[in-house]
């Protein structure tokens, strides 16, 4: 059984919002197209408390982009984005949500961030996506969605390691490029594991 898995196309990574993806609306109807081959669809929210500990705004004296450590493990501080039930959580209007089987909600915990769809970083807390995409029998993996080189490739790299067989669908996604090459660098990492990189042209019905 294959899926498609979209990841955090919510109005803050779209143009717009407040960590914007360029070019983020652009793959809003490639996904639409890709709905109508996929008899199950699942979808990750980015799902953060307003006191989240990703945010710049929560630590005197840091700025957006900058690194610290958070818990032991290294955070990137970003703006306030994806806050719980706020406009900027919400999936974009032009997204053709009827067709979304399931949604998973990752990031809730304001002490430790959750890039993957699958675990919170530490890789400890398990967000239910798994159990679910295991109680439905998917083996196949089709990932879309924001951002490349965050939350993409951490998704796609814990499916891998968890036994899907993973193609990413790389017109139907963007990445942040903090620093430009993230992406690239992304996709090679992403490929050197085992993770299909393909167009939403090349998928079958
Ligand atoms: C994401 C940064 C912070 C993502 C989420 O969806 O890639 N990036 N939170
Ligand atoms: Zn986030």
């Amino acid at each position: 059984m294959r899926a498609l898995l979209l990841i955090d196309v919510q109005n803050d990574f779209l143009p717009g919002g407040s960590l914007a993806v360029a070019e983020g609306d652009q793959i809003i109807p490639i996904i639409n197209a890709c709905l109508r081959k996929f008899d199950l669809v699942v979808a990750t929210k980015d799902w953060h408390p307003p006191e989240h500990e990703s945010f710049a705004s929560q630590h005197v004296g840091h700025a957006v982009g900058q690194q610290i450590d958070l818990h032991g493990l290294p955070q990137i501080l970003w703006p306030d984005h994806c806050v719980q039930h706020s406009r900027g959580s919400e999936f974009s209007d032009d997204l053709q949500t009827a067709a979304i089987d399931h949604v998973i909600y990752k990031g809730d915990d304001p002490q430790i961030d959750s890039y993957s769809g699958f675990f919170d970083n530490d890789r400890r807390h398990a967000t239910g996506l798994h159990a679910w995409l295991q109680a439905k029998g998917v083996t196949e993996l089709y990932i879309a969605g924001l951002a490349t080189d965050y939350c993409i490739k951490y998704t796609a790299l814990d499916a891998i390691d968890l036994g899907y067989r993973v193609q990413l669908i790389v017109d139907a996604c963007r990445g942040v490029d903090l620093s430009p090459g993230d992406v690239n660098a992304a996709l090679k990492e992403m490929e050197a594991h085992g993770v299909k990189l393909i167009q939403s042209a090349d998928i079958a019905h």
